[in-house]
């Protein structure tokens, strides 16, 4: 009786050990396939990632975070302006006007500035006008869709007086 027993008890570590192996080669393997997964995330990073999105701040000193996009020709941009300042809406508003290639800014600005019941958006002007936001107050923002050729446009913000330090350009490759 006693020596079954023995038996019995040995049998059992020997169990024990042969699974605490198999554990062990599980766990190898697992770290094998992490090993090889590795390059493969490698070889994807340093492809071309076309990303048409942009985010621009507007502030109290009258500045966009951003004076040049570079963009992708044909791509669908998504743009969002945030107006990051304090002041309100009717002394310090931003907006983010694109403007078609070869538009006069001076004289788009001008006639903005007389327009402030529609936002400064002047409806005489809409030919010239690819996409706008809305006129943000403190904290407000807003995100527009568009897509452009290959080319250069110029970007302002048409509140009265601020298109001469809010203005950037959107290169289209
Ligand atoms: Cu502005």
């Amino acid at each position: 009786m006693k020596n079954n027993f023995k038996i019995l008890a040995l049998a059992t570590v020997f169990v024990v050990s042969l699974s605490a192996c198999g554990g062990d080669e599980t766990k190898e393997s697992t770290t094998t396939t992490t090993t090889t997964e590795a390059p493969k995330v490698e070889n994807t990073a340093p492809e071309p990632v076309a990303v048409n999105t942009f985010e621009v701040e507007a502030n109290d000193q009258m500045q966009f975070s951003k004076n040049e996009l570079k963009a992708v020709a044909g791509k669908e941009i998504t743009l969002t302006l945030k107006n990051v300042g304090k002041t309100e809406k009717s002394v310090m508003g931003h907006n983010f006007v694109v403007l078609k290639e070869g538009t006069d800014i001076a004289a788009f600005a001008t006639k903005a500035s007389s327009a402030k019941e529609t936002d400064f958006i002047p409806a005489s002007e809409a030919s010239k006008i690819v996409a706008h936001t809305k006129l943000l107050g403190p904290g407000e923002s807003d995100t527009i869709k568009f897509t452009l050729a290959k080319g250069t446009y110029d970007y302002i913000c048409s509140f009265p007086g601020h298109y001469a330090l809010m203005k950037g350009k959107i290169i289209v490759e």
